[in-house]
């Protein structure tokens, strides 16, 4: 398999800028030479603005706008996308790049990213990643997204979470979203994930895999400055790919909100190399 590897080297339309840094920091760790040793050959293309002043929103979804239309032609030269990202939302542009109205996603995150403009209490637009993709809010924004449809809440799967307001609980819920939480998944081992798969697996065939880094447990893996306790093990996140890969196509991945500034010794950037391998070997 051939991958493109898309690199989003921004954190709230900042280049470079804490998450923002976060994809080279990855690739000069040894990304493409982690996909050699599975086999796979890879290039790396990165999106770019350009020069001049963009307001935050209008940053994130001219992105978005310019990732969709690399991935899909990724898709079209038979590479697999995999998507390296500073903020989360790049997994908007990500999946409507696949053109794939079928498509599920699979979003680990210590965080629900179901605000709305309505319930934000820190303002910071990639809290609102996942309910934009549900189709919850910025619709008018979303539509720019060339191929964007809102993903019915039914066909995603929130694992991890553990940093959830309870408006943002009631906002799943609404949509439908299954959400197997941190606490859940530590007591149980990965079972606790099984239900929601096979219920997933009964809409989708093929999922997109979206990876927060802050899934992990930051005594592991700290991921960035928002990461909380009592989350994943490295093994357990593989583990969990291990399932999810055993029961869906693949459409294409992100790796998001890496920042290197709270990983000095590249624990966290291991980890995530770990995690492509999962994803990406056989
Ligand atoms: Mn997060």
């Amino acid at each position: 398999m051939r991958i493109e590897i898309i690199i989003v080297p921004y954190d709230s339309g900042r280049r470079g800028f804490r998450m923002g840094a976060g994809p080279e920091r990855l690739i000069a760790y040894g990304l493409e030479e982690t996909l050699r040793a599975t086999g796979c050959e890879s290039a790396v293309a990165t999106i770019e603005l350009a020069d001049g002043f963009a307001a935050e929103i209008a940053a994130a979804f001219e992105l978005n706008r310019l990732l969709a239309r690399r991935v899909r032609a990724a898709i079209a030269e038979k590479n697999f996308p995999l998507v390296c990202a500073g903020n989360c939302n790049s997994t908007l542009g990500t999946i409507a790049g696949t053109g794939d109205e079928n498509i599920g996603l699979v979003w680990f995150d210590a965080h629900g990213d179901f605000n709305t403009p309505e319930t934000t209490e820190s303002g910071f637009f990639d809290g609102m990643g996942l309910a934009t993709i549900a189709g919850r809010c910025w619709q008018n924004m979303a539509v720019s997204v060339p191929g964007f449809r809102p993903i019915a809440g039914r066909r995603i799967v929130h694992i991890a979470a553990r940093d959830v307001s309870a408006v943002e609980s009631e906002l799943m819920a609404d949509a439908s979203v299954r959400v197997v939480g941190a606490a859940i998944i530590r007591g149980s081992e990965m079972a606790a994930i099984e239900p929601a798969l096979a219920a997933l697996r009964k809409e989708v065939e093929t999922v997109h895999i979206h990876l927060d880094l802050d899934v992990l447990d930051p005594e592991e893996a700290p991921a960035n400055e928002f990461a909380v306790a009592g989350g994943l093990s490295v093994g357990q996140a593989e583990a969990a790919i291990r399932m999810i890969k055993s029961r869906f196509a693949i459409s294409s991945a992100t790796i998001a909100s890496y920042d290197p500034a709270v990983d000095p010794d590249g624990r966290t950037a291991k980890a995530a190399l770990r995690l492509v391998t999962a994803i990406i070997g056989t």
